[in-house]
């Protein structure tokens, strides 16, 4: 497979090569696209020297795949033109996740309806992909009326700015700020911009998202999006009513029984998830399952995930892995 990786020089590119070569992924070929500034640098993968080309030169090379995390704007604009000469695109910027001729895709929940024809694919946002890993097979059984969600977002998922403003703050440097607030000993309601409805844009995702993924516009969905100053990945807070009342013993097993899903839920000796011991991992942990003792067939989550990974790299390759395996590239 020639395999192009777009925004190769990003922290989600970066995880990208490093996941594809964990996990054997067939290139043949690499590609490593990045901006004019990046062209001509050198990125080794698989013991093996590649020299970054712009998008137009990636284009001309016409790769089968191209992995994109390069942003909204260059997505728009260029996956198309990749498209066009027949490479099929796993974008995870949000430029395509709602457009209703694009598929939003995490492979253990809607990878069937994959076809030869999906030449540009979307990779939801790290936030939902881990929250509806946990929450899709809780539908099948048990049909979700609202989810209540408060995220606990790593600074990894606002980009290198922010973690260098933190790491300013904690070597007591006046630095460029990617916030205008204090990261270190603080917490910012406030991933991404705020919309005319005053919920950020990260809000919005998980509520759009969700309904799409789960192909389910009735489940209604309110979230509150917040940075802290951890790494290592995003956690979640997540209070969920189905239609119906559940059988707790029945929710355990069927996440138990859950591809990519661990529960990690022993109160007696404090087990529970959490992002300093689920980075670098590709699970989707959950913890703290209990009901919700103040109304009906509601239940209490705390869903923790490595969101470079399974919140982006991970997923996309899974994404490729699915393409290749049932020969839709
Ligand atoms: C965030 N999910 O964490 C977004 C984009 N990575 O800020």
């Amino acid at each position: 497979m020639k395999v192009a990786v777009v925004g190769v020089t990003g922290m989600v590119g970066e995880v990208m090569l490093k996941v594809l070569k964990e996990r054997h992924f067939p290139v043949t070929e690499l590609i490593p696209v990045a901006s004019e500034k990046s062209v001509g640098k050198i990125i080794s993968f698989k013991d093996k020297d590649y020299q970054v080309v712009s998008l137009a030169t990636a284009v001309s090379m016409k790769p089968d795949i191209a992995l994109f995390s390069a942003g909204g704007e260059t997505s728009l604009e260029w996956a198309p033109k990749f498209a066009e000469i027949g490479t099929t695109v796993i974008d995870n910027s949000s430029a395509w996740r709602m457009d209703l001729n694009k598929k939003l895709i995490v492979p253990e929940i809607n990878a069937k309806s994959l076809t030869k024809s999906d030449k540009i694919i979307a990779n939801p946002n790290c936030s939902t992909i881990q929250m509806v890993m946990a929450l899709a097979p809780l539908h099948k059984k048990y049909k979700i009326k609202r989810i209540v969600v408060s995220t606990y977002q790593s600074i990894s998922g606002t980009g290198v700015k922010a973690i260098k403003q933190l790491e300013n703050e904690l070597a007591g440097i006046k630095g460029e700020m990617a916030y205008p607030y204090p990261i270190h000993k603080n917490a910012l309601p406030h991933c991404d911009v705020f919309e005319e409805n005053g919920y950020t844009k990260e809000e919005m995702k998980l509520v759009r998202e969700t309904q799409k993924i789960l192909d389910d516009k009735s489940i209604s969905v309110t979230a509150t999006a917040v940075r802290i100053p951890t790494s290592g990945g995003h956690s979640e807070a997540v209070n969920v009513a189905f239609e119906t009342d559940f059988d707790l013993t029945d929710v355990r097993q069927i996440l138990d029984n859950t591809p990519g899903v661990v529960v990690q839920d022993n109160t007696d000796v404090n087990m529970y998830p959490m992002p300093i011991y689920a980075h670098g991992k590709d699970d989707v942990f959950v913890g703290r399952i209990r009901r919700d003792e103040s109304q009906p067939n509601t239940l209490n989550l705390w869903i923790v995930s490595d969101n470079l990974r399974k919140g982006a790299a991970t997923n996309t390759i899974q994404i490729a892995e699915y393409l290749v395996k049932h020969q839709l590239v």
